[in-house]
């Protein structure tokens, strides 16, 4: 029976990960950080075969541990200061965790894996902001790096930190370059839950307005199971390499909100949405849309979730929410 460890299985994609995984009869072991995490009831609900390891991402100790009890054949680097916004004011946190516990964790594996280099093969869950004022349109997977938030540059220092450890250790060590993912399970402080929850709200008469920063980004948005999928397949290849996901697609957030508001039957949703100077960043990623032609035919993979069908599931499963909360 195959073995995974995952870091950040309290997140978005560890969920659906763990999800795949179990389905494919893996060992699943996610790692949680806290004494009291408020999503462990989450994770035991949906995971309910899953192992769960106590430790974080900036205690090497705790990861060495995490190795020793999982035992893994495979481990997912998921767990990160994930929040792009965020990370401009926690900008030494994020480098903590988001570069430096990749760090930790690749060093954990080399320490584990002793003279059997190669023996657990480790994922590394790298973004499409490490492109941030994009050199070329679309991205691929030789684009040069230019960073535009303090998360972007720690998820460009694990990127290299990964390929260093596959060149210079042997290691199986594999970066996947993943664009925007979303789903009914993505966190309400990121744009498209953000535009889901207050449509739905705003369909029951539970809310007003929206309140947004910058309407003319464009992103290149993707269903989150898709994504988790290229992340296994990755993880099957014999050679470790590094590998862009995306649809190839690129919407603005007109476009998302034309969408949403559509699928409660309103077409002109400029009296609903208001702007806020809090909202925009210091640096912004205008454009990003990808150029996955590599993963789709080293891995076969493909995505199955257009985009209209992405957003009209997000809206429909936050009106069931709305619904049902009082
Ligand atoms: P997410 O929902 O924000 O989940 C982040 C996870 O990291 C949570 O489980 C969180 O645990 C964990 N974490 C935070 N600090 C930690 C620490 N110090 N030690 C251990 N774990 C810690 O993110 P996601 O959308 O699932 O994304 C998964 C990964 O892919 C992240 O690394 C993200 O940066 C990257 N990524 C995401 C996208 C995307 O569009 N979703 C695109 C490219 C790359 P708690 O529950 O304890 O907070
Ligand atoms: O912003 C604009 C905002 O926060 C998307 C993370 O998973 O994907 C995610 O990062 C765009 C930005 O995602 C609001 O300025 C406008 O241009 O949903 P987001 P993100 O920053 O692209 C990458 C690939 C990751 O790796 C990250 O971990 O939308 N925007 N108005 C807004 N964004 C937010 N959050 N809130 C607004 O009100």
């Amino acid at each position: 029976m195959k073995r995974a460890l995952i870091t950040g299985i309290t997140g978005q994609d560890g969920l659906y990960l763990g999800e795949l995984l179990t389905q494919k009869g893996y060992e699943v072991f996610g790692l949680v950080r806290g004494q009291n995490n408020p999503k462990l009831e989450l994770v035991h609900a949906l995971l309910p075969q899953a192992t769960l390891v106590f430790g974080d991402l900036t205690d090497l100790s705790s990861l060495i541990r995490a190795l020793g009890v999982a035992q893994p054949t495979e481990v997912y680097n998921l767990g990160a200061v994930s929040f792009v916004a965020y990370s401009w004011e926690n900008a030494a946190l994020t480098t903590d965790v988001t570069a430096k516990g990749a760090l930790n964790m690749l060093e954990a594996i080399r320490l584990y894996e002793g003279a059997n280099a190669g023996s657990v093969r480790f994922y590394q869950a790298s973004s499409s902001e490490m492109f941030g004022k994009a050199q070329e349109v679309p991205q691929r997977e030789a684009t040069l790096l230019w960073p535009r938030s303090p998360y972007g540059v720690a998820k460009a220092f694990a990127h290299h930190m990964t390929i260093n450890y596959r060149e210079s250790y042997g290691m199986h060590a594999s970066s996947g370059v993943l664009f925007n993912h979303e789903s009914p399970r993505r966190g309400p402080e990121f744009v498209t839950r953000k535009v889901s929850q207050a449509v739905a709200r705003i369909a029951l008469g539970k809310q007003q307005t929206l309140t947004l920063g910058n309407l003319d980004a464009s992103r290149d948005w993707g269903f989150a199971g898709d994504y988790v999928e290229a992340m296994w397949l990755m993880m099957q290849q014999d050679v470790a390499d590094d590998y862009v996901i995306s649809t190839d697609e690129t919407h603005n957030l007109r476009s998302l909100l034309d969408v949403a508001f559509a699928r409660i039957g309103i077409d002109d949703w400029s009296g609903y949405v208001k702007q806020d100077a809090k909202f925009m960043r210091p640096a912004e990623v205008d454009l990003l849309v990808g150029d996955s032609s590599k993963a789709r035919a080293a891995l076969g993979w493909a995505p199955r979730v257009g985009f209209t069908e992405l957003v009209n599931m997000m809206v429909d499963t936050d009106l069931t929410l709305q619904a049902d909360q009082a």
